[in-house]
């Protein structure tokens, strides 16, 4: 197959290279070289990020029958994928933290001492690439120029993973130039999808080595390396120590009627609606008095605090959505189902024959109505009848879309500005039903991340075992962190000490029911009354009362008109029952007892001064 001397390799017209482009540093031809001797691949292609080159993936995917093209007409530039049935989420029982001690991982991380990872692994990979090709694949995290950008290079044998990373990060040359030819500092992703047996699936990150090997699973968080296991657990480590903060928010801008922006990045537990609050739609009322709601990311920030503002400045250091398919439709979230309309790679949703032999897809709930038949996400036969009477579905729960931002109507230009955006607020959010308010604000950031690190979270249908449970999750972060939480918690209230102007924290609750189990709040874009107000205590504008809890806005501070809500409810809403935080204080026990000994004291201090509030 290799043309050898030329260094390309012809695939339906298009030569994927075969040799490193010039530049490449002599420590990333090292690396591959000896992960090519471990892997034994048949050949190695080195990836340049080009559209041309993309398509070669797809086509190469076809033939290997991992992708299927989509009607064109519908979807231009997108194609579908069905992954293995047992594959089809991240597997946090099977990721690990890799250091020589355990300390380092901490009492939330499945640990692994990182020489016997390294020899279990390298007994896996050995030779698992063998009958296949590797992709060299070099990506950068965060604008180019950024303070914060971050080059990684990506080994895999899955032309799947390529193509989604070319979606979801600075894929390309560009990134060699970022390292330089003399550079070692970049982040060693080696990815292999193995015989994709659960049995065989390790998810291992070695923070002391800069390195991520991952085995046996093609799922995203799982593969796409730049995702969760760089931009998060190896970047919150990077961070730890560089002063900057890696974080699961997403990143939004808000332009009032007299253009003045502000910026919010906010953590919720998954199914909480990140990604739909990151592209809201403002009502009717809003929209027309001229305020606007702009996307910079629905999934990771990077945070540092700028030299010359003291101000903490954000990025989102990826590229794209890898955003759940199921639900979206143009009442949910408009703005995504527009992202998803071209060049976008669906993964697991049915798949529609249509009369003219081209393919479409289905999902539930989505603009379209139900197809006669569908191959689901199983590979199985769906039928609206067969789904009535077995309850199958014909897109997985977890299905998604892989979209490039670019694509999304409301992307904020500031994506790409390699100087972040300046971040007025921190926003936490969890599911709850009762106890925690529709919105107040810490009295301070000490007290704020007091407030994000006992985040709970109602589990709900999405997610196996028993619903309605409150799970605590630290700022969203829980599996994410890539260190012991004990100094994630100490570096947030150190961060303090960094910034000379820090942005004002709140916490939301946009779940909250009344006694007969009916929602209270109307969410969605109605969300934005509430961000009204958010924005208007970040300018020094509107009222607030001390509670308890926080500060909070008198029911009249909420904008309610046009809506079927009514004082009385804002009232509920706003309630803050003495009993019901006790309550809540003992139940933040679970996770104060799993760090227990190593909490930091200002975790202690903010507690004890809740108590004494009550
Ligand atoms: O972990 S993924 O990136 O695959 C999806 C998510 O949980 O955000
Ligand atoms: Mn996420």
């Amino acid at each position: 197959m290799s043309s050898g001397s030329t260094g390309k390799q012809q695939r339906h017209g298009y030569a994927f290279a075969t040799q490193p482009p010039s530049g490449v540093s002599a420590a990333v031809l090292e690396w591959v070289a000896e992960c090519a001797r471990l892997t034994m691949p048949d050949r190695v292609v080195w990836l340049d990020g080009s559209l041309d080159e993309r398509q070669a993936l797809f086509s190469l995917g076809e033939s290997e029958g991992i992708f299927v093209q989509l009607n064109q007409k519908k979807w231009p530039g997108c194609w579908y994928h069905r992954s293995n049935s047992n594959d089809v989420a991240r597997t946090e029982h099977l990721t690990f933290i890799c250091t020589p001690s355990q300390d380092t991982a901490g009492p939330t991380n499945n640990w692994m001492d990182d020489k016997l990872a390294y020899a279990k692994l390298r007994g896996l990979f050995a030779g698992s690439m063998k009958g296949r090709t590797m992709f060299v694949i070099p990506f950068v995290m965060g604008p180019l120029g950024s303070p914060l950008a971050k080059v990684g290079v990506e080994l895999t044998d899955s032309p799947y993973v390529a193509a989604n990373m070319g979606i979801m990060t600075r894929m390309g040359l560009q990134a060699w130039q970022q390292l330089g030819p003399a550079g070692t500092e970049f982040t060693r992703c080696l990815h292999s999808i193995g015989d994709v047996n659960p049995e065989r699936r390790y998810i291992c990150h070695f923070p002391f080595d800069n390195t991520i090997w991952s085995f046996g699973s093609g799922y995203g968080g799982n593969a796409l390396l730049g995702k969760k296991c760089l931009a998060l657990r190896i970047a919150s480590f990077l961070g730890k120590q560089q002063n900057w903060m890696a974080e699961h928010m997403l990143l939004m801008g808000i332009e009032s009627p007299s253009k003045e922006k502000t910026y919010v990045a906010a953590a919720f537990p998954s199914a909480c609606g990140k990604t739909n609050f990151a592209m809201l739609i403002p009502p009717e009322k809003y929209k027309r008095a001229g305020w606007k709601i702009t996307t910079l990311g629905d999934d990771i920030v990077w945070m540092w605090v700028d030299k010359e503002s003291g101000r903490l400045h954000a990025i989102n250091p990826e590229t794209g959505y890898f955003g759940v398919v199921p639900g979206t439709n143009s009442k949910s979230n408009p703005n995504a189902l527009e992202a998803c309309r071209s060049n976008t790679i669906f993964t697991n949703v049915g798949l529609v024959k249509l009369s003219d032999g081209t393919f479409d897809v289905w999902w539930e709930d989505s603009d379209w109505p139900a197809p006669e038949k569908c191959i689901n996400w199983e590979g199985k036969e769906w039928t609206p009848a067969i789904a009535k009477e077995t309850g199958m579905k014909a897109a997985h729960p977890n299905s998604r879309f892989t979209a490039p931002m670019e694509n999304n109507p409301v992307l904020d230009p500031a994506a790409r500005d390699p100087k972040g955006v300046p971040v007025n607020a921190i926003v936490f959010g969890g599911r709850r039903s009762k106890t925690i308010p529709l919105v107040y604000q810490a009295f301070n950031w000490v007290h704020g991340v007091y407030v994000g690190a006992t985040i709970g979270s109602e589990t709900t249908a999405a997610a196996t075992g028993q619903q309605g449970v409150v799970r605590r999750d630290p700022m969203a972060m829980l599996p994410f962190i890539g260190y012991n939480i004990r100094d994630y918690l100490g570096h947030w209230f150190r961060m303090r000490k960094l910034m000379s102007d820090c942005p004002r924290v709140f916490m939301v609750n946009w779940f909250r029911k009344n006694d007969a189990g009916k929602f209270l709040w109307p969410g969605f874009g109605e969300n934005m009354r509430v961000l009204k107000w958010i924005v208007d205590r970040c300018h020094g504008r509107a009222y607030a009362r001390e509670t308890t809890v926080g500060w909070m806005p008198r029911p009249e501070d909420i904008d309610i008109e046009g809506i079927d809500v009514t004082l009385a409810d804002i009232r509920e809403l706003e309630t803050v029952s003495t009993d019901e935080i006790k309550q809540e204080i003992l139940l933040q026990e679970e996770l104060f007892l799993k760090i227990a000994g190593e909490l930091p004291k200002e975790m202690i201090f903010q507690r004890e001064l809740l108590i004494t509030r009550l």
